[in-house]
This record gives structure tokens, sequence and C-alpha cells, in this order.
């Protein structure tokens, strides 16, 4: 089922960090939207899959996730 997952972005630096950061979540395998916040380092994202593939996908692209629980 599709699940809401909040997670902490380590590693952005600037606005363009953040589009990277949007566009490899977005791209990832299941995943139907998400939305990276500069200010809080955060990206909030609805997918169908498990978060491990979201880590995955923030760590391809360069950066670091972790779920906010
Ligand atoms: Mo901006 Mo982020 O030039 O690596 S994209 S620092």
């Amino acid at each position: 089922d599709t699940q809401s997952y909040q997670l902490s972005i380590a590693g952005m630096t600037c606005a363009g960090c953040v589009n990277t950061v949007q566009k490899a979540l977005n791209n990832a395998e299941d995943v139907v939207s998400a939305e990276v916040n500069f200010a809080s380092h955060t990206a909030q994202v609805i997918s169908k899959g498990k978060v491990e593939e979201l880590i995955k996908a923030v760590e391809k692209s360069g950066y670091q996730a972790s779920l906010i629980v």
C-alpha cells in the first residue's frame, strides 16, 4: 500500500542540491511524489515501496538520508 515517509537529508548545501535529491527521489521506483525542503533538510515522500529504496536513491545521488519516525 501507499505510505508517507519523512526523511532527514544530510549533505545539502544549496538549492541545486535540493533539486538533485528531489529528482532522485521522484525517479526512484514506487515513488508517487517527493518534496524536499531545504530549510528543514527534510523530504516528504509518498511511496508504494520500502523506505530502504528511498534511502538508497538519495545515497546514489550523493547525499544521506534517514527516516524520521
Ligand atoms: Mo549547489 Mo549543491 O552548486 O552540491 S548543487 S552546492
